[in-house]
């Protein structure tokens, strides 16, 4: 598939997906959701990649959400089309067994706000500013920031920010837990590409099922979690990478984690 409306650069084992529509501060629209789709089905088949940077093009924007523009007209089938697509494309963020940073480099909102909350880990641009304004426009978050956001921040700060449509800046989604770090806008990407290099470091299939350990867990009671747990931490121990991983400690050496 050629994109028209995402970069995907690949530089040794980290994947980067930028959102390209920057004179429209890189809305998401329906060409975009799919494009989108269509490069994390294959990240996925590509077992060379072992960390992805999602980002947005231009200085302003992370995505300012869904495209007001292709949104005004949708019929209520395509609308139901764009939702279906749109909760996929977050879910499979999820269950990807590679980690997702999401670098927020500017305005993240509505499913703006909502893809980053999909992403594993959330790293801000002192310029960042997060929010769910649907309710300004009439209707309410669709890709899912009514459930994933008061499961972050808790449903008081997600009320509030759903209720008001307010944006909140870098430091305060910090203090929300929203974000992992926030650093200056200039030193986001080298952050980014720091961490993203220091988890493609680790042993891959350790990652992947601590990932769906976690993503598992957080949805159902502790001792469920426990068990999914338990069968994540079984397959860890059945590679060789355990079997690297502990002998180089042995060693005393660096572990070269091969992902088997
Ligand atoms: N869609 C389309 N165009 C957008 C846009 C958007 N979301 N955001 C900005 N633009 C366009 C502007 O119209 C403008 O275009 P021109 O006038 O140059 O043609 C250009 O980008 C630059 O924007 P501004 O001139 O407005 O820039 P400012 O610096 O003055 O303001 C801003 C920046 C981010 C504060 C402002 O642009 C803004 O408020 N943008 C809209 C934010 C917003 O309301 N986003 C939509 C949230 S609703 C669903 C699933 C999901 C959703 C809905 C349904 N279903 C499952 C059905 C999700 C909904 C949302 O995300």
């Amino acid at each position: 598939m050629d994109y028209s409306n995402i970069d995907f650069t690949l530089d040794d084992a980290i994947a980067t997906i930028t959102v390209d529509r920057p004179d429209r501060l890189n809305a998401l629209n329906p060409q975009t959701m799919q494009e989108i789709e269509h490069c994390i089905d294959a990240i996925r088949d590509d077992r060379s990649i072992r960390c992805v940077i999602f980002t947005g093009a231009g200085e302003k924007a992370f995505i300012a959400g869904a495209d007001i523009t292709a949104m005004v007209t949708m019929s209520g089938f395509e609308e139901k089309t764009f939702a279906y697509h749109g909760n996929q494309v977050l879910r499979a963020f999820e269950h990807l067994p590679i980690p997702i940073i999401a670098a927020v480099n500017g305005y993240a909102l509505g499913g703006g706000t909502e893809l980053a909350l999909a992403c594993d880990l959330i790293l801000a641009a002192d310029t960042a500013r997060f929010g769910l304004p649907e309710i300004k426009l009439g209707i309410i978050p669709g890709f899912g920031g009514t459930q994933r956001l008061p499961r972050r921040v808790g449903l008081l700060r997600a009320r509030e920010m759903i209720y008001t449509g307010d944006m909140i800046d870098a430091a305060t989604a910090y203090e929300f837990g929203l974000v992992n770090h926030v650093y200056p806008a200039a030193e986001l990407m080298g952050e980014a590409n720091a961490l993203a290099t220091k988890i493609a470091r680790q042993a891959p299939l350790g990652i992947q099922q601590a990932k769906a350990a976690i993503n598992g867990g957080i949805e159902v009671d502790l001792d469920t979690g426990l068990r999914f747990e338990t069968e994540a931490v079984g397959l860890a121990f059945s590679t060789d990478d355990k079997k690297e991983g502990m002998t180089a400690f042995l060693e005393k050496r660096e572990p070269q984690f091969q992902g088997k």
